[in-house]
């Protein structure tokens, strides 16, 4: 165990009695503790009622009535009290390139685009997608879709046009938001061409605008495509808010599930703002004088809550980081750290462990003075991810804090809060105000006590858990609480140790979690078997030093068609992005099924894991003797 750091004579919380006695104070009566925390936000009309929470049904409900608006509660009021502040900075790809961009210019940048919005005829509800590289746009164009009471899909920029596609028509966005190209450490990716193919023939989509990221010169499309600049440049740089009630949408943010098919998780407006204001202020101790760095990409949740809404809420400034960790060279996360004065960085494991391979040098060449708080997400962090961070990156100086959540939670749920809680590497430790994690054993009952472990669920409602699929409520009450009656289910395992803290062992359902990024095999699957020489498709995930997890793909071919593996690879790009693409795929004479055709997914992910001879009872494999010959197969790889 490690010992907290000392708390600040201005910390939020001042020592961990303090954080137990509120943690059972907003047990005891979550409607209070909520309520109370509501002030922290600007409200154009209060609440008839805090929350309501049917599980059956999976309605949630938060702060009926009241009216709001999240750019508002960003901008205008700090842009009102601060007008010269920084909001944003921007860190350019090219190293030593910053854009530092006031509360008063934030406002103005915003106002702009959300009069092109409208302008464009995006009324309230109506949705806008995004699919934008990191560079300032993509805040101002949340942010104004905000303003107008418009919902925003931003869509990942490492997306495929395939993906990008299903997206757009799930979500029915007549507008879209994109760059000519964008910049990542030496790649250039051809946004506006994959949204061209994206969009080829939909006749939903009536606007995309184009950022000029480049000097490249793009094809525009007449009536339909129009350049950024310009088009912001004529409009007014004052812009009325639109009130929203509370459970007005916000944003969709699609992600992936156990079945092939995206789900368009959908967070509404006061609970969501809240929820990420108040876990930014408690999570991060947020005090006036901090830079916020959080490594993300805002095409995911981390990046919505806590590069964007989170850190503006609460007047900080944040970073927005266009480049990679290693690029020009791996020191230039503690780089951009040094010359912004970053108090806060929060990453992900998978970073740390891409950087960790090159040694301490790159790290120490740098300072890092500046940092108070050390974050980490995405995926469990291994207890020596974790005391490289703090002893070297951190100097020893730094709280850690690991924090477990999802896309679905919308904001931190279980972490420690710094220099309050006692440290455990690898441990989330414990769940924050309002939040109650329980542990459920395979027949669906709780496991009470310390010392288990179980599937994660969750009782009771928070104030930014998501409340529908977009589009498919149906689907939302069946993933989300069908599978232990009453309770949310989060997907992952979890153990509860001696002392209460809780340790997050992974995903335990058919979710992988690559470098970070969630992807369903499901999905993998789907895009493999488009090949027309692929008869099945199985895909697993097996322990990868850097990913975390890796994928391979196991796949059956048609016998009169041969098929080169990087083609199978070549697929799944195209269908969803490089990211997802297998690291290994086996080309297997069939899979192992029960004799009802089931696939014995144990096993493939068994023999992925590098086992060879348990695999337990085979007697219900209609072949047994396949699992000879794929263990063969998979010989050396
Ligand atoms: C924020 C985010 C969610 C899944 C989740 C977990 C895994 C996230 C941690 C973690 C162990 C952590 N949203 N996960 N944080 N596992 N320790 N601190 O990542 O929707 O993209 O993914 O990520 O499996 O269910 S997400």
């Amino acid at each position: 165990m490690i010992p907290p750091k000392p708390a600040l004579p201005s910390a939020h919380t001042p020592s961990f009695a303090a954080f137990e006695a509120r943690y059972a104070a907003s047990i005891a009566d979550p409607a209070a503790f909520w309520a109370a925390e509501a002030k922290a936000l600007d409200w154009f009309r209060p609440a008839d009622a805090v929350m309501r929470f049917d599980p059956l049904t999976a309605d949630i409900v938060w702060f009926a009535g009241a009216k709001l608006n999240a750019c508002y509660n960003c901008v205008d009021r700090h842009a009102a009290s601060t007008p010269d502040r920084t909001a944003l900075i921007w860190a350019a790809n090219a190293p030593g390139e910053y854009e530092h961009i006031t509360f008063a210019e934030l406002l103005a940048h915003v106002s702009r685009f959300a009069n092109l919005l409208r302008e464009l005829g995006v009324k309230k509800g109506d949705r806008v997608c995004l699919y934008l590289p990191m560079i300032p746009d993509l805040a101002y164009a949340m942010l104004a879709c905000a303003r107008v009471g418009a919902v925003h899909s931003v869509v990942f920029a490492g997306f495929s046009a395939e993906a990008l596609r299903d997206r757009i028509l799930d979500a029915g966005a007549a507008v879209i938001v994109t760059a000519n190209e964008g910049l990542r450490g030496d790649k250039t990716i051809a946004l506006k061409a994959i949204v061209d193919k994206a969009v080829a023939g939909l006749d939903v989509v009536e606007h995309v605008l184009v950022a000029r990221r480049t000097e490249a010169d793009v094809p525009m499309h007449p009536g339909r495509d129009e350049w950024l600049g310009p088009a912001l440049a004529r409009q007014r740089p004052y812009c009325p808010v639109e009130w929203m009630d509370a459970e007005d949408p916000l944003f969709i943010l699609y992600t992936s599930g156990s079945t092939g098919k995206p789900k368009g998780v959908l967070h509404t407006t006061g609970g969501y703002l809240l929820y990420v204001a108040s876990t930014f202020r408690y999570v991060f101790d947020a005090q006036p004088s901090d830079v916020h760095f959080c490594t993300a990409d805002i095409g995911w949740v981390t990046g919505h809550s806590y590069i964007l809404y989170g850190p503006l809420a609460n007047a900080v400034p944040s970073v927005i980081f266009e480049s990679t960790p290693v690029y020009p060279d791996p020191s230039r996360l503690w780089r951009v750290v040094d010359d912004v004065g970053a108090t806060i960085l929060y990453t992900a494991p998978t970073a740390l462990r891409a950087l960790m391979r090159f040694g301490d040098g790159p790290v120490s060449r740098t300072s890092r003075a500046s940092l108070r708080i050390l974050g980490s997400v995405g995926e469990p962090i291994n207890p020596e991810v974790w005391r490289w961070f703090h002893d070297i990156c951190g100097n020893g100086r730094c709280s850690v804090v690991d924090t477990w959540w999802q896309t679905e939670t919308g904001g931190i749920l279980i972490s420690a809060l710094p220099g309050v809680t006692p440290l455990e590497p690898g441990a989330a430790t414990r769940p924050l105000y309002g939040i109650r994690p329980l542990l459920m054993d395979a027949d669906g009952n709780e496991v009470h006590g310390n010392g288990v472990s179980g599937n994660l669920c969750l009782a009771g409602t928070w104030p930014g858990q998501a409340r529908t699929i977009f589009g498919d409520h149906a689907r939302f009450a069946l993933t989300y609480f069908s599978a232990y009656t009453g309770y949310y289910f989060t997907g992952d395992g979890a153990r509860r140790d001696e002392n209460g803290n809780y340790w997050i062992t992974g995903r335990v359902d058919d979710v992988l979690n690559v470098s970070g990024h969630r992807i369903g095999t499901a999905e993998i699957e789907s895009a493999l078997i488009e090949h027309p020489a692929v008869v099945e498709a199985a895909v697993v995930g097996y322990p990868h030093d850097l990913k975390g997890t890796g994928i391979r793909a196991y796949v059956v071919t048609r016998p009169d068609m041969t098929c080169q593996t990087v083609e199978l690879q070549a697929q799944v790009r195209a269908a969803i992005g490089p990211f997802a693409m297998p690291d290994q795929v086996v080309i297997v004479p069939g899979l192992p099924k029960t004799r009802s055709g089931k696939i014995m997914r144990r096993i493939l992910r068994k023999i992925a894991e590098g086992e060879k001879h348990a695999f337990g009872d085979l007697a219900t494999l209609a072949d047994p003797g396949v699992v000879a010959e794929i263990l063969e197969l998979c010989e050396g790889l």
